[in-house]
């Protein structure tokens, strides 16, 4: 690691995807994503060590690092969707927002009322949260994913330096800049973008963190202001896909092996406000 594999200098820094996960009891308590440049391996998981060791879901008693590096040419670019932020009263009116966004987007409603139902009982074995997403048939609400404690992981996905400061001071000027908007935007942006998914439905498992969103490539990154109760800590992400043939293979490959690394953001649009007067 940290060879330059080009002659005209820095700019061509090798990257490699950082991951990390931690757990206790053998149960999910956080992971993180990055796709990074070598010199900034060192002090990003300086960082996610801290945030493992300090997460709201609990303290973990296993914490485990992989770093694997990638070729220049391997590493596509990509975009960040649009952000509308929908205000809603409490979870249950954010679960019918949600509902109408999915069917808005493609997904047929039997598929939508599943997805919502098992984020809601807990997605994964025993009623907890999974480590990573369901995969949805859009029809028929059947899920697809091999191990359904892991689901499938969107993985190696960054934003560039400029684009992390960009979204940083749009996100400000909206007044919701987080790292959860900002890990989630990245995400969603390489969720949407893959072949054969037609949205995605999300909801953040860590207790204190009631926001949560449905994504697609027809509208963008919809934030939904609560989707669960405040304390709650199963929570999850369904991706709705449809194919002709049931290959999933293309669809997990892009989503856990190709590298994709974010130069342009989207537009923070004007809210919508679905609370009561
Ligand atoms: N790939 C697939 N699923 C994942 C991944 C991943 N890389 N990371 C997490 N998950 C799944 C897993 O089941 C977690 O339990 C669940 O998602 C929630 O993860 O606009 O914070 O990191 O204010 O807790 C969304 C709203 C916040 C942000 C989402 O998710 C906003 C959040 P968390
Ligand atoms: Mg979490």
């Amino acid at each position: 690691m940290g060879a330059l594999n080009d002659i005209f200098g820095v700019m061509f820094a090798s990257m490699s995807s950082l991951k990390m996960r931690a757990e206790a009891g053998g149960k999910h308590i956080s992971g993180a994503e990055r796709l990074l440049a070598d010199v900034e391996l060192e002090s990003a998981a300086v960082i996610m060590l801290q945030r493992a060791l300090q997460h709201s879901r609990g303290s973990a008693d296993k914490i485990t690092f992989s770093i694997e590096e990638h070729q220049d040419e391997q590493i596509r670019p990509g975009v960040l969707p649009d952000l509308t932020n929908n205000l809603v009263d409490d979870w249950q009116q954010g679960r019918d927002v949600a509902q109408a966004l999915l069917v808005e987007a493609g997904v047929a409603e039997v598929a939508a009322q599943n997805a919502l139902l098992e984020l809601h009982q807990g997605a994964a074995p025993g009623g907890e949260s999974m480590r990573g997403a369901m995969l949805i048939d859009a029809d028929s609400g059947e899920r697809l994913e091999e191990d359904p404690a892991r689901g499938v992981r969107a993985s190696r996905m960054d934003l560039t330096d400029d684009a992390r400061q960009f979204l940083e001071a749009a996100l400000n000027s909206a007044g919701f800049n987080n790292t959860h908007v900002i890990e989630a935007l990245t995400l969603a942006a390489k969720v949407i973008a893959a072949p054969n998914l037609v949205a995605e439905l999300c909801w953040s498992d860590d207790p204190d963190y009631t926001a949560g969103y449905v994504a697609s490539g027809c509208f963008g990154y919809q934030r939904i202001s609560c989707l669960k109760q405040q304390g709650e800590r199963r929570g999850g992400r369904a991706f709705f896909v449809r194919t002709a043939d049931k290959d999933l293979a293309t669809t997990i490959d892009w989503l856990e092996r190709v590298p994709l690394l974010i130069d342009q953001i989207g537009t923070i649009l004007p809210g919508k406000d679905w609370r009561c007067c």
